[in-house]
């Protein structure tokens, strides 16, 4: 996400190194070059011509603060700026009315609708404990009624079982006065696309929308990241023609250049509501500009890692680990744990993203698939020992790593390169756990793991850490999270 954005900044903001105060011959240099970078990701040329012209303001206003280098007191600006031109915070569906509460959700074909709707349901099911409908109402593309049914199945969600013989606008009536019926708190309305905006299409959903009108719908627009400046075209002309209430952002996981997120609601004057972040229906964000700038400047986005972690990691496990590590204790099943709960947390540059600093060291890396390569031939391994191998890989001698090695396919070698890298960890994990008397957090560091890169050394000089970041409330699940440092 941002990658080109975030390092074309972090060459701007070196301009400022080493310099006394912000001037504006100083600060000259720097613009430009944020400037040319904002271009480059395909944003808005109004909108970059408002955001330098506000950052300038802001900069030279600015009060000396001693203490704080010019650097930083730009990246500061440049970050609240960056998260004021991506709007308000957090809006999600109004779900404070009186129910069911229509969604629409709109856009043009293969956007990402279908899946959004999907794990919109699954959001408001888990996170807001409502009742949802999932109603197709595609009749352009039939095969998209299918699409949605197999997403609500493997959700166990509910779904309506539209007649696509019928208009959508029928559709839609009927599946909500079904929903009325039977209780739903949320409807929501997957529709057709095209593959370009046509009138056809916005007849359509005009008709859909004045169908609903009596309900006041929410009206979810879904926009491809990826396709810039396009993207935000395609909204605006939704916007005058149907009236949106938000819009959702998909492929942010891709290598989206910046120019939709940071053009879009400046243009339409629509929020941002979501952003979708991946093929799998967990793959949802709510929207946050902060979090999002903090991540566009490489100063990472600890708040949402923390989340994430709260969300993927299971608690009992943790302390049970927690409890074996302060008897000094490390099997290769915990080990086999940790590295599930990782996985869980999504690809390890992913991961590494949302720490400060992390993204300048990434980009130097570049590739981290050798090191997830890696973990996945260390599962396969340990999936082919025994019970009593993993709560105690001792027992494993030259016959048994000639079985776990077959059953593996594996090399003998492989495995024992595995068991040595064990051993080492093991040894680590107990040097760690005595030097924190047993209240050392969960994850360890893994050694020899091809390509992985140390602490955020490389993290940028000067940087700071936007504000608000950690100050996420404690969620009562006692003193010592089962997140922690070592891993990374
Ligand atoms: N990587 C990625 N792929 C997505 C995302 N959202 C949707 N897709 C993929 O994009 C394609 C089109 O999505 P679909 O929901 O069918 O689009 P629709 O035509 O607008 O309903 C599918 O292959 C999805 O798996 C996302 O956030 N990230
Ligand atoms: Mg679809």
């Amino acid at each position: 996400m941002f990658d080109n954005l975030s390092e074309k900044f972090s060459t701007a903001f070196k301009h400022l190194q080493g310099k006394g105060k912000i001037s504006e011959s100083n600060i000259e240099d720097a613009l430009k070059e944020v400037r040319t970078a904002l271009l480059e990701a395909d944003v808005n040329f109004k909108v970059v011509k408002s955001f330098i012209g506000s950052v300038k303001e802001k900069a030279l206003g600015e009060k000396v603060i001693t203490g704080v280098n010019p650097e930083e007191q730009f990246i500061k600006i440049v970050h609240d700026e960056l998260a004021h031109v991506m709007g308000v915070e957090n809006e999600e569906v109004d779900l404070e009315r009186p129910g069911p509460v229509a969604v629409l959700v709109v856009g043009l074909n293969g956007q990402g609708k279908t899946t959004f709707s999907g794990k919109l349901s699954l959001h408001l099911k888990k996170k807001k404990n409502k009742k949802v409908l999932l109603v197709p109402c595609d009749t352009f593309r039939p095969a998209a009624k299918d699409q949605l049914i197999t997403l609500a199945k493997s959700m166990e969600m509910d779904w309506y079982d539209s007649d696509l013989g019928k208009r959508p606008e029928e559709i839609a009536k009927e599946a909500f006065e079904y929903s009325k019926k039977e209780k739903y708190d949320v409807v929501i309305i997957d529709t057709a696309g095209r593959l370009h905006v046509d009138n056809e299409l916005m007849g359509e959903l005009v008709n859909v929308k004045k169908a609903m009108e009596s309900v006041k719908p929410e009206v979810l627009m879904v926009a491809d990241a990826m396709t810039g400046q396009e993207a935000v075209n395609v909204a605006k002309t939704f916007h005058d023609a149907i009236g949106l209430t938000g819009i959702v952002l998909s492929k942010m996981d891709s290598d989206a250049r910046g120019g939709a997120a940071l053009s879009i609601r400046h243009v339409t004057g629509v929020p941002i509501k979501y952003i979708s972040t991946g093929e799998k229906m967990k793959d949802l964000e709510l929207f946050h500009p902060d979090r999002l700038a903090g991540r566009i400047l490489d100063m990472g986005d600890v708040v949402s890692l923390v989340e994430k972690a709260e969300e993927a990691i299971d608690q009992k496990e943790a302390e049970n680990m927690m409890k074996n590590l302060e008897k000094g204790r490390f099997t290769v099943d915990d080990f086999m744990k940790q590295m599930n709960m990782i996985s869980k947390l999504g690809s390890m540059s992913s991961i590494l993203k949302m720490i400060p600093g992390m993204g300048g060291a990434l980009r130097e890396i570049g590739d981290l698939s050798p090191a997830e390569n890696e973990m996945d031939k260390m599962k396969v391994i340990i999936n082919s020992m025994t019970k009593q191998e993993r709560q105690d890989y001792k027992v494993i001698k030259e016959s048994r790593i000639k079985r776990i090695a077959t059953g593996s396919g594996n090399t003998e070698a492989a495995v024992k390169d595995f068991l040595a890298k064990f051993r080492q960890m093991e040894g680590m994990m107990k040097q760690m756990s005595a030097m924190f008397g047993g209240g050392m957090p969960g994850m360890p560091g893994m050694p020899g793991m091809p390509g992985m890169p140390g602490m955020p050394g490389g993290a940028q000089p000067g940087f700071r850490a936007p504000k608000g970041a950690g100050k996420k409330k404690k969620k009562g699940k006692g003193k010592r999270g089962p997140w922690g440092g070592g891993f990374f």
